[in-house]
């Protein structure tokens, strides 16, 4: 732990990675939590072009709950303490696969959404957008006047991740000195070989109360949530707290 501080009270170019482990402490379940399904359908499949194709109205069913349930959370203690961080290192990047907005809402500048959010629908013929509310989108809204079918926009399993977030992602990466991941299970690529791959000469650490696919890979594992880890990690960098537990 102490080398991360140290290094992290160094580092010029630091890189964040999260995923929805780091929204867990604002009420939102975890994408693979709940044994990676929602009703009886495994979340693999909802989240992909065939099931949409498939079912565009039970798909959309799911993205509204999920919608309607992020517009209710609100970011937690470790969204804030990752805003914080920011403002103490000169070239801070945080790349989330999160969809649900609470980086951006917490406050977030240099955020990357590899995976899209849910603010936005849109076309899958003209590429038509519109905003979505916290009622999302209706069932007799999902076909388009075009002939074409309102998406969300976001990424789905089989899909390239949108190419110019990518590029950047992987070049603040190639750049950091720090990369900490907070709350992956690190099994969703690209975005994991984010904190392995491009990680070149970085020093890796991890906040996760559980293993994960990267754990025996990285530098640091700090075992423990977000909302209570994170915080403590940035009253340390202002020589505030007592020493960490590892
Ligand atoms: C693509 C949007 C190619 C939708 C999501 C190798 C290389 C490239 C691709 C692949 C590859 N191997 C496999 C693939 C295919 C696939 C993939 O990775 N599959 C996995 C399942 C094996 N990847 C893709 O399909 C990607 N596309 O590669 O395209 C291509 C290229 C060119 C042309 C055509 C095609 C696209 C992947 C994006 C899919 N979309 N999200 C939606 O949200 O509905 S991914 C989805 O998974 C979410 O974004 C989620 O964030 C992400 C990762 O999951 P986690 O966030 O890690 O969630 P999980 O529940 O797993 O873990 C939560 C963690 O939090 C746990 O570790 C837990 O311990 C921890 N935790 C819990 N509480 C707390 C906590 N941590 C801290 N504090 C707490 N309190």
């Amino acid at each position: 732990m102490r080398e991360f501080i140290e290094r992290l009270r160094n580092a010029r170019s630091v890189v964040v990675l999260t995923g929805s482990g780091i929204s867990a402490e604002s009420g939102l379940p975890t994408f693979r939590g709940v044994g990676g399904l929602w009703r009886t359908h495994r979340v693999e499949e909802l989240a992909s072009p065939a099931g949409f194709a498939r079912d565009p109205e039970l798909v959309w069913t799911w993205y509204n709950e999920r919608n309607a349930a992020h517009r209710r959370a609100q970011p937690n203690a470790g969204h804030h303490a990752l805003v914080a961080l920011e403002t103490r290192v000169p070239d801070f990047t945080l790349a989330t696969q999160n969809v649900d907005s609470l980086h951006l809402r917490a406050g977030t500048r240099s955020l990357l959404e590899l995976h899209g959010s849910l603010r936005v629908a849109r076309c899958t013929r003209c590429d038509h957008e519109r905003a979505l509310d916290e009622h999302g989108l209706p069932p007799s809204e999902i076909e388009h006047a075009c002939g074409g079918l309102m998406r969300p926009d976001i990424v789905w399993f089989g899909e390239p991740l949108p190419q110019a977030t990518w590029r950047r992602a992987v070049e603040a990466t190639e750049r950091a000195e720090v990369i900490l991941v907070v709350g992956t299970s690190a099994v969703v690529y690209p975005a994991a070989a984010l904190a392995t791959r491009y990680a070149r000469d970085a020093f890796v650490a991890e906040i996760n109360p559980e293993a994960t696919a990267i754990s025996e890979r990285v530098g640091c594992v700090l075992r423990g949530s977000a909302a209570e880890t994170l915080p403590r990690i940035v009253a340390e960098l202002d020589g505030a707290a007592d020493t960490l537990r590892v």
